[in-house]
């Protein structure tokens, strides 16, 4: 999505843009579509699983064009940036929302390279100066997302447009959508950076659009919304289904919340709209460990995940295994907890702690096993961190944490009950 919104903002402002998707489309398409068109400016958009390969494709780029602006945007930039300059041969990493940024600069862009001494203006900017690396003022985050133009869906590669869901039906595909950006929580695991703790959103009419246009032209009648927390405004959230049932009946969708930001009443409402599964972090059972995660909630998993299945919406439950305080004990206990729950299904995640976040800051003081730099080392096409664990706890191998991991996925998904509601999902 970061991508087709940074196209569409450039394209509504002019600009000819086009867009190479490097996890669909790979590397050598990349560079190949960059030697024959020789842009001005080419953006890179990196999270922290992308760092490795994002400053090899960097070095790659600058060999093939060396008179292009070279920017990296993204998550990574806010905790990253200096290494992305030095390591990575980017001329410059811009921090924040990309829209307003990415026409600033593909306008000084169109002067080459020595026209980057122009962007000692551009906010949110972060470049090499003779001085060392110098960080221009943050920019805002913006205010108004209805005006932002709709994600540029159309310039994606078909494969990165749509994905096949369970959801959409056997020939069917899923769309991604943002109907909000921010949150207002800070959970320890999680990466914050400054615009993702303001919280705004698009309003229903706008959302509603979006997904009317999508349908027409793609025949999409599946929608994933990536928002942090679908339902936090519960009136807009109602006014989003009342909208979504008059304009778009017979869609369906899931989306992500908190325990805490739905009730029966909103339930009812968001299973009349469409809504067919609602993903959960419950990370653990045990109130104490939300405490130490400053993720608590008042609301008891086991009611909110039974009134879902009440009003005819699957659950999803993601739980982390592997927290600097874990023992074999309270990993047990916490898959134990997951399969008491009528959840359609579950995972199980190795904690990883990312630079960033408090997490990284206290697996360092613990003396477990922790492997503090795998980001430098790995990439999303070497995925091992995601399934072998960075980091155990005192008194745990990772090997033991990943072994533990994989036991609480078999034996949650092993059991018949959860294999048919499994199998059954669509
Ligand atoms: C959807 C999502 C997923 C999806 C899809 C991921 C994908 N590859 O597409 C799934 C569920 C698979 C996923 C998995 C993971 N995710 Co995820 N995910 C998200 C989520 C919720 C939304 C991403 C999104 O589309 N945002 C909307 C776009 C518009 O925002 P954006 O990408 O930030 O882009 C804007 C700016 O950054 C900027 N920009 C971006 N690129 C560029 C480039 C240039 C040149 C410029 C100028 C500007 C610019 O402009 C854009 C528009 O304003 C984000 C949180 C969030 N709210 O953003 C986490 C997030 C990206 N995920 C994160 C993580 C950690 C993961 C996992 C590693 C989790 C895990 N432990 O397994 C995996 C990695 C797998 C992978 N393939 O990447 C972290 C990344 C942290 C970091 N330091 O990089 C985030 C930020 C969550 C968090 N707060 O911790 N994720």
């Amino acid at each position: 999505l970061a991508l087709a919104y940074l196209a569409a903002a450039l394209r509504a402002a002019g600009a000819s843009v086009q867009v190479v998707d490097r996890e669909n489309q790979g590397e050598e398409t990349l560079l190949r579509v960059a030697r024959d068109l020789r842009p001005h400016l080419v953006g890179v958009s990196v999270a922290m699983p992308m760092l490795k390969p994002a400053l090899e494709l960097a070095a790659r780029l600058r060999r093939a064009l060396p008179d292009s602006v070279l920017a990296a945007g993204g998550p990574l930039t806010h905790t990253h940036a200096p290494e992305l300059l030095t390591a990575g041969g980017f001329d410059l990493a811009v921090q924040g929302e990309g829209e307003a940024a990415v026409i600033e600069l593909a306008r000084v862009a169109l002067e080459g390279r020595p026209g980057l001494a122009q962007v000692t203006g551009l906010a949110g900017a972060v470049l090499r100066l003779s001085g060392g690396v110098h960080s221009n003022p943050p920019r805002r985050p913006d205010p108004d997302l209805d005006a932002l133009p709709m994600p540029a869906l159309d310039l994606l590669p078909a494969a990165s447009r749509l994905v096949r869901h369970p959801l959409a039906g056997s020939r069917g595909r899923a769309a991604a959508l943002l109907t909000s950006r921010g949150c207002v929580y800070h959970c320890r695991f999680c990466y914050q950076y400054p615009f993702k703790q303001v919280y705004r959103q698009h309003s229903p009419e706008r959302v509603v659009e979006e997904m009317t246009r999508l349908n027409r032209r793609y025949g999409t009648v599946h929608f994933r919304f990536l928002d942090d927390l679908f339902t936090l405004d519960r009136a807009r959230t109602l006014a989003l289904c009342q909208l979504l049932c008059r304009r778009l009946p017979g869609v369906s969708w899931h989306c992500g919340t908190r325990l805490d930001l739905l009730d029966r009443e909103l339930l009812r409402e968001l299973a009349g709209a469409g809504c067919r599964v609602v993903n959960f972090g419950l990370e653990s059972g045990d109130p104490d460990d939300l405490a130490r995660l400053s993720k608590t909630s008042r609301r008891d998993p086991t009611e909110v995940v039974q009134a879902c299945v009440e009003a005819g919406i699957d659950v999803i439950g993601q739980f982390i295994l592997g927290f600097p305080w874990d023992t074999r004990g309270s990993m047990l206990a916490r898959a134990r907890h997951a399969r008491r729950l009528p959840l359609r299904a579950a995972t199980f995640w190795p904690l990883i702690p990312f630079p960033g976040t408090p997490l990284y800051e206290e697996a360092l003081r613990t003396h477990g096993e922790f492997d503090a730099t795998f980001f430098e080392h790995t990439g999303l096409d070497d995925p091992g961190p995601l399934f072998s664990p960075v980091y155990s706890p005192p008194g745990l191998t990772r090997r033991e944490v990943g072994r533990y991991a994989a036991w609480a996925q078999l034996a949650f998904h092993a059991r018949p009950g959860s294999l048919v509601r499994l199998l059954s999902a669509g």
